[in-house]
């Protein structure tokens, strides 16, 4: 999943491909690089980023969401919290809603259940301003996967059917780096749990800044795809990610290796 943010602040791409030409061209590049379906975003979610309209947010995606199903053959999904927004984006054509908050919105899953689209369901706390004050957990792994059950019943009763969905144990959304450690770690818990396909976004988080001794969002590309790697050897199989070259090349190797029967022999 190539990430596409029509944003003007997000933190480590924001304001470059606000005009639907140059996103579109940056989309068209991604799916060169082996991307299998493009994640369009119009609302910065990094810790503390301020609120947008939904008719702000809508401004921005819709076009961008259009313009994208007319002149390429790849998926679309858009990352929106907001039911206003989402039922905009899918009367664009739109194939996915990417819910960063699991369903907050209540009038979010009545919009996703007749239209047929898949449905990513991310595991938040508060909002992008409030939730690193939310990081008190038991047992994180247990915790996200519990609150993860929840937007599932959610989906569940609103006639959601579960082939339609995929979970994100959601990598900086209340979480301390510590806390994003873990769950990469253990995603095989929640998947075993849950069972349903699970999407790792860790694309230049700060957590991979920290590992290694600070560097800025920019310079995180392969600590991003280490992270990548580890996370699909723990059962991640949908990746988010900025830099879609190298992700895909070291996927299609480290999945190769992964499956190998030689290993059980
Ligand atoms: N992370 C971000 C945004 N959307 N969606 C899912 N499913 N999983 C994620 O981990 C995720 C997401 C935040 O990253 P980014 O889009 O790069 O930055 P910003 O929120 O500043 O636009």
């Amino acid at each position: 999943m190539g990430i596409l943010n029509v944003t003007p602040d997000s933190f480590s791409d924001g304001g470059r491909f606000f005009d639907p030409a140059d996103a579109i061209a940056r989309a068209r590049r991604m799916a060169e690089e082996g991307a299998d379906l493009v994640d369009v975003g119009g609302e910065s979610t990094r810790p503390g980023a301020p609120a947008v309209t939904a008719d702000e947010e809508a401004a921005r995606v819709v076009p961008v969401v259009r313009a994208l199903r007319a002149a390429l053959d790849l998926p679309v999904s858009v990352d929106t919290r907001k039911a206003a927004v989402a039922r905009e984006a899918l009367a664009a054509g739109a194939d996915v809603v990417n819910d960063v908050s699991g369903l907050a919105d209540p009038g979010m899953a009545s919009v996703v259940a007749p239209s047929g689209a898949g449905l990513v369901l991310m595991h938040m706390r508060g909002t992008p301003e409030t939730m690193q004050g939310l990081t008190d957990y038991g047992d994180v792994v247990d915790d996200v996967a519990a609150e993860l059950a929840g937007s599932l019943a959610r989906a569940d009763a609103a006639g959601i059917a579960r082939e339609r969905v995929v979970l994100d144990p959601g990598i900086g959304f209340a979480k301390t780096a510590e806390q994003n450690l873990a769950l990469i770690a253990s995603l095989d818990r929640i998947q075993a749990r849950l069972g349903r396909p699970l999407l790792l976004g860790v694309s230049r988080k700060s957590f991979i800044g920290s590992l290694l001794g600070g560097v800025p969002a920019e310079a995180r590309d392969a600590g991003t795809t280490g992270a990548c790697v580890a996370g699909l050897a723990r059962g991640a199989r949908l990746f988010r990610v900025h830099d879609v070259r190298a992700a895909r090349q070291a996927l299609d190797v480290a999945w190769t290796i992964l499956r190998n029967p030689a290993r059980s022999r």
